[in-house]
C-alpha cells in the first residue's frame, strides 16, 4: 500500500473505512466517484451504512445527499439504500434497492442530463457539496492523484467540496497511469472559451487530478474489484438490431453521407449496445473511432481486432473476462483509450463538433418518434436519463433502438402516445426493432407515424397501431400531430389494469388474469 501513497503529508491520514465515515457529518451532500460500476469508492460507503444502521437502530436520523458520476454499485447505492440512508440521488442510478425507494417514494431521486452535473454544481444550482470520497489508483510524491476505472466529477467533486476522502484501490492496475485527460480549462459563463478537442483522441488536459491537500481528511485503503458485470451472449433481436443498424450505416457510406470510417460512435449501455458492437466487429468496417461515455465489453474487442482505431470515454465497465485482457494488455489499450470528465466526455459541443453517431436504447417510442428512456408506464423509474440526452440532441446521427416488445409480447414498445418522454421527437432520428430500421429524417409527423408502425412495430401490434392512427387523422381537432387524448395512454393503463397491452379478447384464454 505504501507505495500507491508517496505523499509523506497524505500518509499521515492513513485511517480505517470506519473512522473514515464517522468524519462524515449528517445531512451533508456528498459527492462519490464511480460511473457504470467502475471506479466507485468501496470500503467507506459500507463503513457509512454501518454507521447509519446503528444511529438509526439507536433512534437518531442520519441521511445524506448522494450525488455520483453515474451508477455504482452494490456497494455502494446498494448498501446506503438499504439502511435508508439516501434523501436524495443524482445524477443517475441502476440499483434494485434505490429504484424501489425511489419508486415508493422514500428516496428524492434527480434524475439529470450527466454533461450538467459538474456545471450545475459550479453554478451553485445543487446546493453546498460538503464531502468529496473519491476511488484513485495511486497518489504521486507531490500529491496529484492517478485517476481510477472511471472519472465521472471526480474533478468538479474535488475542486468544490469542503473536504476529501481518497479511498486509494490496489486492487486497480497502475498500469492506468497516463491513460486519462483531466481537462482543467472549464471557466463559467461568462469567461467561457471553446473546448479546444477537434479530434476523438486529442489530448487537452493532464492525466492526473489535483487538489488542495489540505482538504485531505482521509486516506483509505481498499483491495475490492469493481463490479465487472457479465453480458449475455447478443440474442437474436439484438442481432437483427444490429444488422440493420450496419445496413443503414453501409448505405449512408454510399451516399456519401457518411466517410469510410464513418464519425464517432458513441453506444449506450447494455446488452443490445453491446450486440450492435459486437456486430460492427464483424462487419465491414475498419478504423472507427468512439466519443462515447462507457467503454464497455464490446469496443475492448473491436480495439482488440483493429476494427476501431481509438476510443474516449469517461468510465470503463468491463466483465470480468473482458477485465483479464485489459489488465494483461495495459500497454496496447493505454494507446488507444483516453478517459475524461464526463462534463468533456459528453460536452454538447463537442458532440455536435465531432458528428458523433449516437447508438441508445430506450424502453418505448412513440408514433410520432417521441422516445421514453427512463419510466416504465409513465411513473416508475427504471435507471435515469443517463447521457442519451446530451448525445441523441448534439449527434450527426441519433438512434434509438428496443426490440419491438417487452414482457412475452404483452407490451408493446412502439405505443400511440409515450407515457413519459425523455427525448422528444426533434432529437430522434433512427428507431430501430428487430422488426426494421424507420429513418425518421427530414419526415412530418404523420409521415413518421406510418413509417414507425410500418418498419418497427411487432406484427400484433401494427394492426391497432395503424388503427389509432387513422382514426386520430379523421378525428382529431389537428391534423399535425394527430391524438386521441381519451385513448392516447389506455395501452398503459390496460397493461396496468390487466397486466396486457393487448384488448383481452386479443390475450390467449391461459393469460387471461
Ligand atoms: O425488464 O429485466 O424486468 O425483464 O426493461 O430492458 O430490453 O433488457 O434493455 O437493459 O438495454 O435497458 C432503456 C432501460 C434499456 C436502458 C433501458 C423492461 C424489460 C427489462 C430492461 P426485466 P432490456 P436494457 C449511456 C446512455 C437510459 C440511459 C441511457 C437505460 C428492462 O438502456 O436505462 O441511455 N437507458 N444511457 O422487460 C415496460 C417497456 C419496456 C419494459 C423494456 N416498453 N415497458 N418494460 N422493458 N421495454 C449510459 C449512461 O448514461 C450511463
Amino acid at each position: 500500500f505504501a507505495d500507491r501513497v508517496q505523499n509523506p503529508a497524505l500518509r499521515t491520514k492513513i485511517m480505517s473505512a470506519d473512522e473514515a465515515a464517522a468524519l462524515i457529518p449528517a445531512g451533508a451532500n456528498v459527492g462519490m466517484s464511480g460511473f457504470t460500476g467502475a471506479g466507485y469508492p468501496k470500503a467507506v460507503p459500507q463503513a457509512l451504512a454501518r454507521r447509519i444502521e446503528s444511529l438509526h437502530a439507536a433512534g437518531e436520523e442520519f441521511r445524506i445527499g448522494l450525488w455520483t458520476g453515474a451508477s455504482t454499485a452494490p456497494e455502494l447505492d446498494g448498501a446506503l439504500a438499504k439502511v435508508h440512508g439516501i434523501e436524495m440521488r443524482l445524477p443517475y442510478q441502476s440499483d434494485p434497492t434505490c429504484r424501489r425507494q425511489i419508486n415508493a417514494g422514500e428516496m428524492q431521486y434527480t434524475d439529470m442530463h450527466l454533461s450538467n452535473v459538474a456545471q450545475f454544481v459550479w453554478f451553485g444550482f445543487l446546493g453546498k457539496l460538503s464531502v468529496a470520497v473519491v476511488e484513485v489508483a495511486g497518489i504521486l510524491p507531490d500529491g496529484r492523484l492517478i485517476p481510477s476505472s472511471s472519472v465521472g466529477n471526480n474533478k468538479t467533486w474535488l475542486d468544490q467540496a469542503d473536504q476529501i476522502i481518497l479511498e486509494v484501490n490496489t486492487l486497480q492496475n497502475p498500469g492506468l497511469e497516463g491513460m486519462h485527460d483531466i481537462y482543467y480549462g472549464t471557466r463559467l459563463p461568462p469567461y467561457r472559451q471553446p473546448i479546444p478537442l477537434t479530434g476523438p483522441g486529442d489530448r487537452i488536459g493532464e492525466p492526473y487530478l489535483t487538489c488542495d491537500l489540505d482538504k485531505v481528511i482521509a486516506v483509505v485503503p481498499t483491495s475490492q474489484p469493481d463490479r465487472n458485470s457479465a453480458f449475455a451472449a447478443p440474442d437474436e433481436n439484438s442481432q437483427r438490431i444490429a444488422s440493420h443498424i450496419i445496413e443503414f450505416l453501409q448505405q449512408e457510406v454510399k451516399l456519401g453521407r457518411l466517410p469510410a470510417e464513418l464519425l464517432p460512435l458513441q453506444s449506450g449501455v447494455g446488452n443490445i449496445a453491446n450486440a450492435v458492437l459486437a456486430g460492427l466487429n464483424d462487419g465491414p468496417f475498419k478504423d472507427l473511432t468512439a466519443y462515447t461515455e462507457v467503454l464497455q465489453d464490446g469496443m475492448l474487442d473491436m480495439l482488440r481486432s483493429g476494427t476501431l482505431a481509438m476510443a474516449s470515454a469517461t468510465a470503463l465497465s468491463f466483465s470480468p473476462g473482458a477485465l483479464a485482457d485489459f489488465n494483461q494488455n495495459i500497454d496496447f489499450y493505454r494507446e488507444r483509450i483516453v478517459l475524461r470528465p464526463q462534463e468533456i466526455s459528453n460536452h454538447p459541443e463537442v458532440v455536435r463538433r465531432l458528428g458523433v453517431i449516437a447508438m441508445n436504447a430506450m424502453i418505448e417510442a412513440d408514433l410520432y418518434g417521441n422516445v421514453n428512456s427512463t419510466h416504465i408506464m409513465g411513473s416508475s423509474i427504471m435507471n435515469g436519463i443517463g447521457g442519451s440526452g446530451d448525445f441523441a440532441r448534439n449527434a450527426y446521427l441519433s438512434f434509438f433502438m428496443t426490440p419491438s416488445v417487452a414482457k412475452d409480447g404483452a407490451i408493446s414498445c412502439i405505443v400511440p402516445m409515450a407515457s413519459h418522454v425523455d427525448h422528444t421527437e426533434h432529437d430522434v432520428e433512427i428507431i430501430v426493432t428487430e422488426q426494421g430500421l424507420a429513418d425518421l429524417r427530414g419526415l412530418s409527423p404523420t409521415q413518421r407515424a406510418r413509417l414507425i408502425i410500418e418498419k418497427c412495430a411487432h406484427p400484433d401490434f401494427r394492426p391497432a397501431l395503424l388503427d389509432y392512427f387513422e382514426r386520430s387523422l379523421k378525428t382529431a381537432a389537428g391534423k399535425h400531430t394527430p391524438h386521441l387524448l381519451d385513448e392516447a395512454l389506455s395501452w398503459h393503463s390496460r397493461y396496468l389494469k390487466t397486466g396486457d397491452m393487448r384488448p383481452v379478447a386479443a390475450v390467449p384464454e391461459a393469460l387471461h388474469l
